[in-house]
């Protein structure tokens, strides 16, 4: 077989090529036209925006031999954008037209009860196979696979009966049901990422490859039947490890962490490291271990993401000042669930005057193997920007030219909020977001407060509340809030949930709550009270006080859905 993956060169298709090269296939990439007649099969990995594909590939003079390879039978499988591509046309780009093979369009979310884009893990329910058919199914219903899109293709037996019957699968999320497989003659593509899917995802590539010919190119048509929503969808609460990565004092990149934001060891309190703490250790950068390392334990374990943040003080652009690249792309090697990758994306200049814009760190980072991108003081600086401009967008921040070049669900905005106190009459302007502490917040109980964003981890305050920056953060484009809490993080006490209801009430797209877990059943006190889409950590998991498994059996016992690994 000669295996070849297309790249329109935007997004990340090196999960993709990693995920092939964990199977043991060889394969090649297509860059000309004439790629397409060597190539016997073919993986499509879109990511991020339609219309970025088809422009891209239009571009390339590609999109004409893209169309009549699938046309000559051989076989296809698409990924997201590659099962996108195969509709009539998408919502997301209303003057990009598709290839048509497939007669519907794709079509936005709702996001009126629910976040978009869809992000996370999901079930997929296959259809009936016909006792004729010699095709084993590719997908199994009792797996989660990995999602991330805001637009869909809408299964709709009554309205797009010969679309429907493309469908090898569907996916419900909140009340809405979407082809989340399609299967027909040799045509194969899913709205999941198996790339990014784990095991499971491993096993559908492994599938799909290892089939005969006839197999891959002579699926039948699915008997479209009924598909009403089930009171609940499949999608699962996310929890996620995060890494803090930064030099420590001899220049190697290190996991570190912090007590409310504070990484150097302190010389009166316990070492959370094995070495104990001397007076050569106090001052120096906690070390608790090898990103890597710590990427593939926590994978292995069961984190459904992770997340890799850079909170060095960056000299020159991150292209030059850290060997990040190489560790995201390490990571990504070996790791299958999505990465997120954070610190230093914003417009910067080198000393030698080089202009490097945020777009090119974070692609970069995709290229290396990311899959979002999460952007702190570039972000509030962003926001404040466009308040002073009246709500106006002009396109030039680091969340919207990512955003337009690799998707919105690429782009996560990571707030850094700390409490700002205020009398209790205050009447100024972030009166209308003023909490008050109740019996569980310690020393805060009689107090009130309003969140203030901050920029360089922590250590300059803005006149800017967490409600403007997320809702300014969204309207940028962003596809996810990462949520902090300086005042929480690393003290164990628990997400902050009035910080994290507050964010959650406030924008449509997907929350993670971050900072202050220190134990299993706050990642049930925080899905229970806040409504958040995922939960991260840190501490905990680096010292091994708690493992990601027994957070996954403390959601299940507790009826919250989660993903099995
Ligand atoms: O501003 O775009 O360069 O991004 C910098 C990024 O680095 C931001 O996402 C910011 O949150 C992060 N950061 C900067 N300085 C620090 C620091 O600790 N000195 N870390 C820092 C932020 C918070 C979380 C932590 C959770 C969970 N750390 O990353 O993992 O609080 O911790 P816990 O479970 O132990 O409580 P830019």
């Amino acid at each position: 077989m000669s295996l070849y993956i297309l790249d329109y060169g935007a997004g990340n298709v090196q999960s993709l090529a990693n995920s092939l090269t964990r199977l043991g296939y060889a394969f090649e990439w297509i860059s000309t036209p004439d790629d397409f007649h060597k190539a016997s099969s073919i993986v499509f990995p879109g990511v991020g925006a339609f219309h970025t594909a088809v422009e891209h590939l239009r571009a390339r003079a590609l999109w004409d031999p893209l169309r009549q390879y699938i046309q000559s039978g051989k076989p296809y499988f698409g990924i997201c954008v590659g099962l996108q591509v195969l509709f009539q046309s998408s919502a997301e780009s209303p003057g990009s037209i598709g290839l048509g093979i497939i007669p519907s369009p794709i079509q936005r979310f709702d996001d009126t009860s629910k976040a978009v884009p869809h992000m996370g893990w999901n079930t997929a329910q296959l259809f009936p196979s016909e006792p004729s058919s010699s095709s084993s199914s590719i997908t199994s219903p009792s797996n989660h696979y990995y999602f991330v899109h805001s637009f869909r293709a809408p299964y709709d037996p009554e309205k797009y009966p010969e679309a429907a019957s493309w469908a090898h699968a569907t996916t419900q999320y909140g009340q809405e049901v979407f082809i989340s497989v399609v299967r027909r003659g040799n045509v194969f593509g899913t709205q999941y990422h198996p790339e990014k899917s784990g095991q499971a995802g491993l096993d559908v590539l492994r599938e799909w490859l290892d089939q005969t010919d006839v197999q891959r190119t002579a699926a039948p048509p699915t008997n479209p039947i009924p598909r009403p929503p089930q009171p609940r969808d499949g999608l699962t609460k996310r929890v996620i490890a995060c890494m803090d990565v930064r030099s420590n004092d001899a220049g190697d990149l290190v996991v570190t962490k912090g007590d409310q934001y504070d990484v150097r060891e302190k010389p009166n309190q316990g070492c959370p490291s094995s070495t104990a703490l001397t007076q050569e250790t106090a001052g120096t950068v906690r070390n608790l271990g090898k990103p890597v390392v710590l990427a593939e334990r926590y994978a292995a374990s069961g984190a459904d993401e992770l997340a890799l943040l850079n909170i060095t003080s960056f000299r020159r652009s991150p292209l030059h000042d850290q060997p990040m690249i190489a560790v995201v792309r390490a990571a990504a090697a070996r790791v299958f669930v999505p990465l997120t990758i954070g610190g230093g994306i914003t417009d910067s200049v080198d000393p030698d005057g080089t202009h490097r814009p945020a777009l090119e760190v974070a692609g970069a980072y995709f290229r290396a193997g990311a899959d979002k991108v999460s952007i702190g003081s570039d972000a509030v600086r962003a926001v404040e920007r466009l308040r002073a401009n009246s709500n106006v967008l002009d396109g030039t921040s680091a969340i919207e030219t990512i955003a337009r070049a690799y998707g919105n669900q690429a782009v996560v905005v990571s707030i850094d909020p700390r409490r700002a106190f205020v009398d209790p009459g205050y009447t100024g302007p972030h009166a209308g977001e003023i909490v008050r502490g109740g019996p569980g917040d310690g020393e805060d109980a009689d107090k009130a407060w309003w969140y203030q964003c901050t920029v360089s981890g922590g250590r300059e305050a803005r006149d800017l509340s967490v409600v403007e920056l997320a809702q300014g953060a969204e309207k940028l484009g962003a596809g996810e809030l990462l949520v902090n809490s300086i005042d929480r993080d690393g003290t164990g006490r628990g997400f902050d949930h009035a910080l994290l209801s507050l964010v959650r009430r406030a924008v449509r797209i997907p929350v993670v709550a971050s900072s202050g877990a220190g134990s299993a059943a706050h990642f049930v006190d925080v899905f229970r009270e806040t409504g958040v889409e995922a939960a991260l950590a840190a501490g905990i998991f680096h010292r091994e006080e708690v493992r990601i498994e027994d957070v996954k059996r403390a959601l299940a016992d507790a009826g919250i859905s989660t993903r099995a690994s």
